[in-house]
């Protein structure tokens, strides 16, 4: 029998790349989607089935993390044999900013679906994925970090979060539910929201080198990450739901970057060798080389305004968190062990595939600029 999943947060990256892992697989999807005033399903229009076409594999409900009415009405509808909770204001800086609606979603967001599914006797029908986070370890207290490392959040997020991963291992343990938290590290993918550090850094870089702008301005660049691909980050979510036992899971590489080493390596991947120069606040990055046959290979037709000692990089205190988590770096062991999971991309590789897109992305945006079509406009 084909199987029946729901997948909050279908519209982010994650939901994106879920969702077509399990279409590959010959399960119906039922994903929820917030209303919004102007389409927000990009990244997962390509999955779009006409509603009117028979038996749909794909099929799209509004609905909110906050509603719980709504939630209940849509589980029952769908009685899925798979919840994968992934919708959540995800953005760390943003959650100092909204504190409450964060509280809501990402923490009672997660209670109101294991009591929706509890209200409506599918404890044991349906499993349920949890998607919690690397954000947990918050003021590390371990290095590496594994399932078994004490936690201390660090942000309105992390706190949320924290609510909604003993929730999870609470109905698990008093109603014997099927809920497992992955308890994933960082992943990013050209489909990775604007605004995280990989993202701003691959679209800044490819619109320098383009000649689209001029400057990229950075919080604390020393913190370090354990960063994946989201592509094999959404494997690991589908292997924790099948297994025989519901229990909780680390999802990382096992390597640790610095953001200016992630700064670097993309610039590098471009063509442009920057060196770092001052402490702090006044820490800028230089453009010390230029590889003009790599530029050329690019297909990066005018790279004059590319000068030595130009400066391209540049510490903005406003991105400065109230409180940082300095280090992440996961330990794979039980993942590796248990599920058979092993990363498929290197950093490099991820870095290629965002850098890659992102050139793409904005030399169509330089030929319309060429062509007449005006400034098209970016929002950071
Ligand atoms: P994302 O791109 O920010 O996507 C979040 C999704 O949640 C979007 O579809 C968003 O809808 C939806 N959403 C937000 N608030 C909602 C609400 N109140 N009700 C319903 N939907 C809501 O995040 P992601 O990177 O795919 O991450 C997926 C999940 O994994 C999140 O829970 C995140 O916290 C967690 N996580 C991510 C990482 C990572 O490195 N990516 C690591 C560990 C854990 P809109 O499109 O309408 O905004
Ligand atoms: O890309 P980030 O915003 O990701 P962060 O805070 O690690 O959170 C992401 O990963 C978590 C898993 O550990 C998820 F749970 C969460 O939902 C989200 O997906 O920032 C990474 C680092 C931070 O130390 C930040 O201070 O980059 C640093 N940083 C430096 N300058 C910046 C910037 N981050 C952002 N977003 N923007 C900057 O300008």
């Amino acid at each position: 029998m084909a199987k029946t999943a729901l997948i909050t947060g279908v519209t982010g990256q994650d939901g994106a790349y879920l969702s077509e892992l399990l279409l590959s697989k010959g399960y119906t999807v039922h994903g929820l989607k917030r209303r919004s005033s102007l389409f927000n399903t990009d990244r997962i229009d390509h999955l779009y089935e006409d509603p009117h076409v028979n038996d749909p594999k794909f099929i799209l409900h509004y609905g909110d993390l906050t509603d719980s009415m709504n939630l209940t009405r849509i589980i029952q509808e769908v009685q899925p044999d798979e919840i994968y909770n992934l919708a959540a204001m995800s953005h760390v800086q943003v959650s100092f900013e909204m504190p409450e609606y964060t509280a809501n979603a990402d923490g009672i967001g997660t209670l109101r679906i294991l009591e929706a599914v509890r209200l409506l006797g599918l404890t044991k029908k349906t499993k349920i994925y949890q998607a919690s986070t690397s954000e947990l370890y918050g003021l590390v207290q371990q290095v590496p970090q594994s399932e078994k490392t004490p936690f201390y959040p660090r942000s309105p997020y992390a706190v949320a979060k924290m609510y909604a991963y003993w929730i999870t291992v609470n109905y698990r343990e008093a109603y014997g539910m099927f809920a497992s938290n992955g308890i994933l590290f960082n992943h990013e993918s050209p489909l990775r929201g604007e605004t995280f550090v990989t993202r701003k850094i691959t679209r800044a870089a490819a619109k320098i080198v383009l000649g689209l702008q001029d400057c990229l301005y950075m919080g604390n660049i020393d913190s370090q990450r354990d960063w994946g691909h989201a592509k094999d980050y959404v494997e690991a979510m589908y292997l924790i739901l099948q297994q025989e036992v519901s229990e909780d899971f680390v999802i990382a590489t096992g390597v640790t970057t610095r953001v200016r080493e992630f700064i670097r390596k993309t610039f590098a991947f471009l063509g442009i060798e920057l060196t770092f120069t001052g402490v702090e606040e006044n820490e800028v990055g230089t453009i010390s080389a230029v590889d003009t046959a790599r530029i050329a290979e690019l297909g990066i037709a005018n790279g004059e305004h590319l000068k030595l000692g130009t400066t391209v990089l540049k510490i903005d205190p406003r991105y400065y968190r109230p409180t940082e988590v300095d280090l992440l770096i996961g330990n794979p062991g039980k993942c590796d062990e248990k599920l058979g999971w092993k990363p498929k991309h290197t950093l490099d590789m991820l870095i290629e595939d965002m850098a890659t897109s992102d050139l793409r992305l904005f030399q169509k945006d330089q030929l319309l600029l060429k062509e007449g079509f005006g400034v098209l406009n970016y929002f950071e």
